[in-house]
Formats: structure tokens, C-alpha cells, sequence
């Protein structure tokens, strides 16, 4: 509740500078849009950085420059959230309900919302590629990671960019440098370590929340809603894909025929 507030006084605050640099969110707008993400760390993870949206039309630019991340391990990263108008955030610890200290995936989902596209470095960038390891960024020895990719969007995404936030999975809470099972077992799948799949830094569109009309039941960031339930579906798509391909397809085909019916 705290956090959502001061995540609201933040955006008032930083509407006139948007209105300033020209990123208004009327549909209208001529000529590119930019909008900056800071990333702050999730689960003390440690990590941060920006992410830069630069949206012209439906072609969308991503540039995302993080540091504090796992080395040498591949990071999944998404944008997350909605573009019919739920108002989802960024999650903060107490979305931690089982109380082990992790806000693990799919404890944060109902709060920042389903993983709208894959940020990959090439092919496919649905959500279907949610976690597809071999196609994400692997962060450097140093731990930063840069990522560059323009990629065409919906024209949904386009109208609703500034509802959406980047979200970036993996953390190392024991320091080793890699994903184990320090904090146990992955809650989305237990062949999994929950290191490779929480959430490790996520950043709200500066600006966000301002003209949108919350129309979720996830308002609170601490109330399942439907689409908070439906979110979970998303959580585990993601994980499968981590793990192997074939039980991804079936949790995919699930959650399609829920989210198409
Ligand atoms: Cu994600």
C-alpha cells in the first residue's frame, strides 16, 4: 500500500517532465515517443538499471543497460502488465505471501501482470518465449547486461505502453554466481531453482498510472483477482519453458484457450 502510493506521488511528480519531453500518451502523437524505465532490484538482489522505450508508430525499441545481475547467466526479461486497462505495478516484499522472504514469480505476477512480450534476442518475443533461456540476455562476468532490439508491436501495445514495465528474472541471494537451489525449490516448477526464476529487477514507464483508469481487482498489489489468477497461468508458462519445451506447450495451450474463450 505504501509502496503504490509513493509509486503514484512519483508518477504526479514526473508527469510535467514527460509533458515537458513531448511523451504524451495521446494516441495521436506524431513522430517517436521515449519513455525511461528505471530498474530497481526485486529480492535484494542487487541489481538496477534503465530501460529506454522508444515507440514510434508500432515499432518499439528497447534499450535496456542493468548491473548487479547473476554473471554469466542467462536473465529472462519481459514487458509485463495490460492493455485493457488493469493497473498493475511493481511488487514489493509484501507480495512475499508465503513469508520466506522471495517474492517469487508467481507471487509477483498478480501484482505486475502477465508477460505482455518476451524481451529476446531473437525470434519469437510473445509470451510464449517467456522463458526461453537460450534466446535471452546472459549477463556479463561483471554482471551488467545490454540489450538492444527493435521489434513491432500491437497496436494495443503501442496505445498502452505507458501501463506496461519491464521485468527482469534471476537472482543469486547465496553470491555463488549461479542459479541453485540456495532458497529452494522454484515454486513454479521443483526441477527449478527458485534463483533462476524470481523476479530480479522491475521498472515501472515513468509517468505510468497517471492517465490510466485502474479497471483490475488487483489495485491493492495484495488481493488475487481474476486477473491476478489468470497471471498465475502465465507464471507457470514461463517456468515450464525454462525447464523443457514440451511442457510449456501444453500450459501455453491452456492458457490461450483461457485467455481466447
Ligand atoms: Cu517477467
Amino acid at each position: 500500500m505504501t509502496a503504490k502510493r509513493t509509486t503514484r506521488l512519483a508518477a504526479l511528480v514526473a508527469l510535467p517532465m514527460a509533458l515537458a519531453l513531448g511523451t504524451s500518451t495521446a494516441a495521436t502523437a506524431a513522430g517517436p515517443q521515449g519513455f525511461q524505465i528505471d530498474l530497481s532490484q526485486l529480492n535484494n538482489s542487487g541489481a538496477s538499471g534503465t530501460a529506454m522505450l522508444s515507440l514510434d508508430g508500432t515499432e518499439l525499441t528497447v534499450k535496456i543497460e542493468s548491473q548487479g545481475l547473476t554473471p554469466g547467466q542467462p536473465h529472462a526479461q519481459h514487458i509485463h502488465g495490460s492493455t485493457e486497462g488493469h493497473d498493475f505495478t511493481c511488487p514489493d516484499i509484501t507480495a512475499d505471501k508465503d513469508g520466506d522472504g522471495i517474492v517469487t514469480t508467481s507471487e509477483g505476477l498478480p501484482v505486475y501482470g502477465n508477460i505482455n512480450i518476451s524481451l529476446t534476442v531473437d525470434g519469437d518475443t510473445t509470451p510464449d518465449s517467456g522463458l526461453a533461456v537460450d534466446r535471452m540476455p546472459v549477463a556479463e562476468a561483471d554482471g551488467t547486461l545490454s540489450y538492444e532490439r527493435t521489434l513491432t508491436v500491437s497496436q494495443d501495445v503501442a496505445d498502452h505502453i505507458q501501463d506496461l514495465h519491464v521485468v527482469q528474472h534471476g537472482i543469486d541471494p547465496n553470491g555463488n554466481n549461479k542459479y541453485d537451489f540456495g532458497v529452494g525449490k522454484s515454486d513454479l516448477d521443483p526441477k527449478l531453482p527458485q534463483e533462476a526464476t524470481a523476479p530480479a529487477a522491475c521498472g515501472l514507464v515513468k509517468g505510468a498510472a497517471v492517465g490510466s483508469v485502474p479497471a483490475g481487482g488487483v489495485e491493492t498489489g495484495t488481493t488475487a483477482s481474476t486477473s491476478g489468477v489468470q497471471s498465475r497461468g502465465m507464471a507457470a508458462v514461463g517456468a515450464a519453458t525454462l525447464v523443457a519445451a514440451a511442457g510449456t506447450i501444453v500450459v501455453t495451450r491452456r492458457r490461450r484457450a483461457a485467455q481466447d474463450g
